[in-house]
């Protein structure tokens, strides 16, 4: 399998499940201004929508959509318990937070990267992500992660969607439970080598 990936983008989530997971594969970076990949590919001809994270698999598909891709890769090695069994209730808890996470909190700060946003729209933008944070703030303050006790694919599309509210200077720390949900997933093993590799 060979993850297509921009350093620090959401691509980070399905890096950090694949080394959970310890499967073979190969990164391979891209750059997302001019849609050429490391090895001097056109990224466009991989995955027309123009974005990471992209997986393509031994057989060439490709796979797009990082809930998509996620809960792919969990099901690649279920014993592992990063995603509820597919046909549960849990695993329809599982796609309703990573589509929470996506349309809400991933689609909120993605627009603030957008410095042609006039300011009034950033205020009305990060407002609703307050209220988002909130509400899983509230979730965390119930339990150790998103689903339950145990680290799933939800958390680590999570985290890697809150390390960029370090640069809106959005203190994280108003959200105890949140930043210590942080704190605790950049402990773990998996997510500091796929750091490491995407800093290379
Ligand atoms: N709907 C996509 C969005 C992916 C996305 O926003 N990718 C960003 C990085 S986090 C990107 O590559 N943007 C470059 C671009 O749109 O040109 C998903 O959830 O996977």
């Amino acid at each position: 399998m060979n993850l297509y990936f921009s350093p620090d983008a959401c691509s980070l989530a399905p890096h950090i499940v694949l080394r959970e997971l310890a499967l073979p594969f190969k990164l391979i970076r891209v750059d997302n201004r001019n849609k050429t990949t490391a090895d001097g590919a056109d990224f466009l001809a991989i995955n027309p929508k123009g974005y990471v994270a992209a997986l393509e698999l031994d057989d060439g598909q490709v796979l797009t959509e990082g809930p998509a891709i996620l809960q792919y890769l969990a099901d690649l090695k279920p014993q592992a318990g990063l995603a509820p069994a597919n046909g549960s209730w849990q695993r329809s808890r599982l796609q309703e937070m990573l589509n929470f996470i996506s349309s809400e909190v991933h689609g909120g700060l993605g627009w603030l990267f957008n410095s042609e946003l006039p300011v009034a729209a950033q205020a009305l933008i990060r407002q609703k992500l307050f209220k988002r944070l909130a509400l899983l703030e509230g979730t965390l303050q119930q339990q150790e992660y998103l689903l339950g006790e145990a680290f799933s694919v939800a958390d680590a599309y999570l985290f890697t969607v809150l390390r960029w509210t370090a640069g809106f200077a959005i203190e994280l720390e108003q959200w105890p439970a949140l930043s210590r949900l942080q704190a605790r997933i950049a402990q773990r093993q998996a997510v500091q080598a796929a750091l490491a590799a995407e800093a290379r």
